[in-house]
């Protein structure tokens, strides 16, 4: 994408200050992301991202439901005596006054402030900073907890297990690209557990555990840490929803506590960490356990098993489909993370017991 046409984009917002650079920034999976800088050190800098289309269908839903979220959140902040500006994020409108912006070729732009002198990991290398990351979103799903007014269901299904057994069942049977025969083990992994996830599911269903705001992608990256190591602000929001809050704590699990990569090519690499379980664990419970029900801290340990399980399906289901998905850097990338999320799935559930009984002894 050329510079001049990233400077114009990003000129249709009301920024601050002038505008003096963009430059892409990180490598998420989904989106394209980058960095708008203003001249000067008095205005801020700014986050511009094309939001990926193809998977948010509804792009100024998912704005909406990310401005109540920072509102409801910049509320409680300051209520607690923090800086709102730093400990939630904040939105910037077009000129227009819209939450994103749609250029010529239909593509979806938004923009929000960049936060300065923070660090963000991209492993939690230590059980000081796993406690830190599990207090970050406990008390981000706390703040949220009294949130009553729903959000836009902009992901219909996104860990919905029975809603992904409907895609996989279907891109199996139409096998797209002639992948499904090279798969079979793989295939066997995803179906032999289907009957056991299903009873999980009935659960949340039937209203036994509940939905709440939930962030939905809790990579510790996403959390933002101040210069003394403190949670600061929790950040890409496109995936808050209405869901389990076993989902946030599952997925953290996922990956905070692999001892390998997430698309390790080498599987010895990959475990679940006991001492960083244990950490993120009791960092998430003392924010939440005051508010979390008997049955949500019943299935918390589960909702790491349930997350990964989910994973190695949605990787080998792209895979099936022909990498629509997810970016991949190779021809078997999405098949090389099934393997690696496999591996980790069975690592939680050798350690499955232990995490559970861990978790009930804190709840106490
Ligand atoms: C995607 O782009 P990123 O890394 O924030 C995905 C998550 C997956 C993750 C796997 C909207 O998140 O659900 O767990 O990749 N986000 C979406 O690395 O599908
Ligand atoms: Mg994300």
């Amino acid at each position: 994408m050329n510079n001049e046409l990233l400077m114009e984009l990003a000129g249709q917002f009301q920024l601050d200050g002038v505008l003096s650079s963009v430059k892409p920034l990180g490598e998420g999976f989904i989106n394209d992301t980058f960095i708008v800088k203003t001249e000067g050190e008095e205005t801020p800098n700014y986050i511009l991202q094309r939001k990926n289309k193809n998977i948010f269908t509804d792009v100024p839903a998912m704005m909406e439901n990310i401005l109540k979220v920072t509102t409801h959140l910049k509320k409680k902040v300051l209520e607690q005596g923090g800086d709102p500006s730093r400990e939630a994020m904040t939105i910037v409108p077009t000129k227009a006054g819209d939450n994103c912006f749609v250029d010529a070729d239909g593509e979806f732009w938004a923009v929000c402030e960049f936060i300065s002198d923070t660090i963000a990991y991209q492993n939690a290398e230590t059980p000081e900073l796993a406690y830190a990351g599990g207090k970050g979103i406990g008390k981000f799903q706390n703040m949220l907890s009294d949130m009553k007014e729903p959000l836009v269901d902009i992901l219909p299904g996104f860990h919905n297990i029975k809603v992904r057994y409907e895609q996989w069942d279907a891109v199996i049977s139409k096998d797209p690209v002639g992948r499904v025969k090279e798969v079979q083990k793989e295939i066997e992994w995803i179906e032999s557990r289907r009957e056991k996830m299903m009873e999980f599911w009935t659960l949340v269903e039937n209203g036994t555990i509940p939905s709440r705001v939930t962030h939905n992608d809790t990579k510790i990256n996403n959390i933002l840490f101040d210069q003394e190591g403190e949670v600061l602000c929790v950040i890409d929001l496109d995936t808050v929803l209405n869901s389990p809050v076993l989902n946030d704590y599952g997925d953290a699990l996922r990956s905070y506590t692999n001892t390998g990569l997430e698309d390790d090519e080498n599987l010895d690499n990959v475990s679940m960490d006991w001492s960083i379980f244990k950490a993120y664990t009791e960092g998430y419970l003392s924010e939440t356990k005051a508010f979390l029900t008997p049955s949500e801290l019943e299935w918390l340990a589960f909702g790491g098993l349930y997350i990964t399980y989910e994973q190695v399906l949605r990787f080998l289901m792209d895979y099936i489909d022909g990498d629509n998905y997810y970016k991949t850097k190779s021809e078997h990338h999405n098949l090389v993370r099934t393997r690696a999320q496999y591996a980790l799935l069975e690592s939680m559930e050798g350690q499955y017991d232990k995490m559970r009984d861990f978790v009930l002894s804190l709840a106490k």
